[in-house]
């Protein structure tokens, strides 16, 4: 379900990837092949979504500072139950990670779908602050042509029931007259 513009008060989810970044830094992850991602990431909570030569993971600890990662914002814990709730997945969702992407000029995801949690019926809620961006639907198949959604800033997605499985992927950030467009997204997921 697309909530568009649900997220209302971007200026506090904003300074809340501040803080979390000042503690926990972006950083370019590497696929298990050893490719660099080209969204930068970070992330908060109890735990926090990994990738290096032994695979796609979530980490108690923040590798690259040996730290516990960041609590997750007051901000975000509200928007993401409030989120679930509004699209009609009870009052209770309580992610215990928020993935936090940031995509500069030319950044992207490509088609994947999120597999790494424990429990798919848990739904996960996407956030876009920043840039407008394309995003993909594939759904089932990884092939095909998928459907476009253009996310813009305050966008709010949530992905149950089947949906939570499917293919999806990222075009990079809209770019102004300037050249400047950073788009960041969080993604809130019970992981473990
Ligand atoms: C559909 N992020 O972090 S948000 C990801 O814009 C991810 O940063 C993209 O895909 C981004 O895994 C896409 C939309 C999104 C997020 C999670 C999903 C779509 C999803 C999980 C299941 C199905
Ligand atoms: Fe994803």
């Amino acid at each position: 379900m697309l909530l568009h513009g649900f997220a209302a008060s971007t200026d506090d989810l904003n300074a809340a990837v501040e803080l979390v970044s000042a503690a926990a830094p972006f950083r370019h992850l590497k696929t298990p092949g050893g490719r660099p991602m080209s969204a930068a990431m970070t992330s908060c909570g109890a735990c926090g979504w990994y990738s290096d030569s032994s695979g796609y993971r979530y980490e108690p600890l923040d590798p690259l500072t040996g730290r516990p990662w960041p609590l997750m914002p007051d901000a975000f814990a509200v928007l993401a139950r409030r989120s679930a709730s509004a699209a009609g997945f009870g009052e209770f969702f309580a992610p215990d990670t928020c993935l936090v992407n940031r995509y500069e000029s030319g950044a992207r995801m490509g088609a994947h779908r999120d597999a790494d949690e424990r429990d798919f019926s848990q739904p996960i809620v996407s956030v876009t602050l920043g840039a407008a961006a394309t995003f993909l639907w594939y759904g089932t198949r990884r092939s095909g042509s998928p459907t476009r959604v253009r996310l813009e800033p305050g966008d709010v997605l949530v992905w149950g029931g089947a949906a939570r499985k499917g293919y999806h992927a990222v075009g990079s950030p809209e770019q102004d007259l300037f050249g400047a467009g950073v788009r960041i997204n969080l993604t809130f997921r019970k992981a473990l």
